[in-house]
């Protein structure tokens, strides 16, 4: 018994060692505890030029931040493809009790046989002229959650498992149809005149680490036998460029307006709706809703989640130069303002939630916040809030901004705020 109980305690250590070890790094939630930092100043270019008119913005500061973005967080954007081509959408034009038209469009990403693809659900309201602007967004389980409407199809790609949205051994059943609706008011949408988009994020890249071989990520095979190019892309970029292919898509269908369509994304896909609309400026109107690190967040407050959480979590959402900066992040060349301020001069939204502490809300809104002068210089009001608003009290100029109450989520009252927010500016200027 002696002899044995040193062995079972330096066990016992060695267990506590590797538990703290695998313990995922602590994350601070005290304002008082955050260093001081000085963001780099999107108005000024890398080599100290400062950026004093729109022209020197469009043709030198922002291509640069856009290849540092490309570069150093997300990976660079690949092209369209050229094998992408668009199925006969099936339409039922009787859908949701006669007030919508439905249609359901497979978008192939290339000419082979069983290639990567994914399905584009859209819901038009009847009772507008069209061509309708439209919100475009990526879900989380599958097209058939957004709604319980039955004539909804069942997505049958690799799915997350969970028990309560009916997803098991990695599919979707029967039982997961309109599991996610209460995200997805797709009725109150309608109402106000917008048509809705939205496609399985999935579809375009299943949301595991795989090494970056399946979905689209098997368009863009990475040299044999040599470690990933430094500014592969990763997840995020593959998502990102997913919306691009839909709005490839929303372009040929005479019922939408593509001129007006705003990308919208929850948490891991604001973060993404954030990349597509810096990316691809056919998106009029671009929205974050609780997107936090690595979306509209701040990397350098060090509050919430952090790079050396989120690179060890999901390696696989940025690119391999990304996981340099964890606990550097003084030394990035770039911080999420900067990602906002790709999206000048058309507007853009961004959303917290004050319960969401681990996606920062304060680091969201001063990222708003930094990228106002780049709204203003070029002509535009920015955002009228000089602080932070208080909880459920929008500012909103191009770059909207509020914190409703709650949880991490997305609820009616964000969904509200974006059609104000859409109709203010699509009014104004239809
Ligand atoms: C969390 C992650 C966040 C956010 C979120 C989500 O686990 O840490 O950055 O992306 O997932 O997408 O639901």
């Amino acid at each position: 018994m002696r002899l044995q109980a040193p062995a079972v305690s330096s066990l016992s250590l060695w267990l506590l060692a590797a538990a703290v070890t695998a313990a995922p790094p602590a994350a601070n939630y005290d304002e008082s505890k955050i260093a001081p930092y000085t963001l780099p100043d999107p108005l000024v270019c890398s080599d100290g030029t400062p950026v004093r008119d729109p022209a020197t913005w469009r043709t030198r500061r922002r291509p640069e931040i856009l290849a540092l973005l490309s570069t150093q967080e997300y990976g660079r954007m690949p092209a369209p493809p050229p094998g992408l081509h668009f199925e006969a959408p099936r339409v039922d034009s009787n859908a949701l009790g006669g007030t919508a038209t439905r249609k359901q469009v497979r978008i192939l990403f290339s000419d082979r046989p069983g290639g990567p693809s994914m399905d584009l659900l859209l819901y038009i309201p009847k009772d507008r002229p069209r061509p309708a602007p439209a919100f475009l967004g990526l879900n989380f389980y599958g097209n058939h959650s957004i709604h319980p409407d039955p004539g909804i199809d069942l997505n049958t790609n690799w799915m997350r498992d969970n028990k309560e949205f009916g997803v098991a051994n990695n599919r979707a059943t029967e039982a997961s149809r309109g599991v996610r609706a209460n995200r997805w008011p797709v009725e109150r949408i309608l109402a106000r005149g917008f048509a809705l988009a939205t496609a399985y994020y999935g579809d375009i890249d299943p949301d595991f680490d795989d090494g970056f071989k399946n979905g689209a990520h098997a368009l863009w095979p990475a040299p044999p036998d040599a470690p990933r190019p430094p500014d592969a892309p990763g997840a995020i970029t593959a998502w990102a460029w997913g919306l691009s292919r839909a709005m490839d898509y929303l372009q040929t269908d005479p019922d939408i307006d593509a001129r007006h369509v705003a990308v919208m994304g929850h948490s891991r896909l604001g973060k993404t709706s954030l990349w597509a609309g810096a990316t691809d400026e056919r998106f009029a109107i671009v929205i974050s809703n609780n997107s936090g690190c690595g979306g509209a967040a701040l990397h350098r407050r060090d509050f919430g989640e952090q790079i050396r959480h989120i690179t060890r979590a999901f390696p696989h959402w940025f690119c391999p130069a990304f996981s340099a900066y964890v606990d550097r992040e003084a030394e990035l060349p770039f911080d999420q303002h900067m990602l906002i301020a790709l999206v000048a001069p058309r507007p853009v939204y961004i959303a917290s939630a004050e319960e969401d502490r681990w996606a920062d809300p304060r680091g969201e809104f001063l990222a708003a916040k930094a990228a106002d002068p780049v709204y203003r210089l070029l002509g535009t009001p920015g955002l009228p809030a000089t602080d932070m608003p208080p909880i459920n009290s929008p500012s909103s100029g191009t770059i909207g901004y509020h914190i409703r109450d709650g949880k991490h989520d997305v609820t009616d009252y964000d969904w509200d705020r974006y059609m104000d927010f859409a109709d203010k500016h699509w009014r104004a200027q239809p």
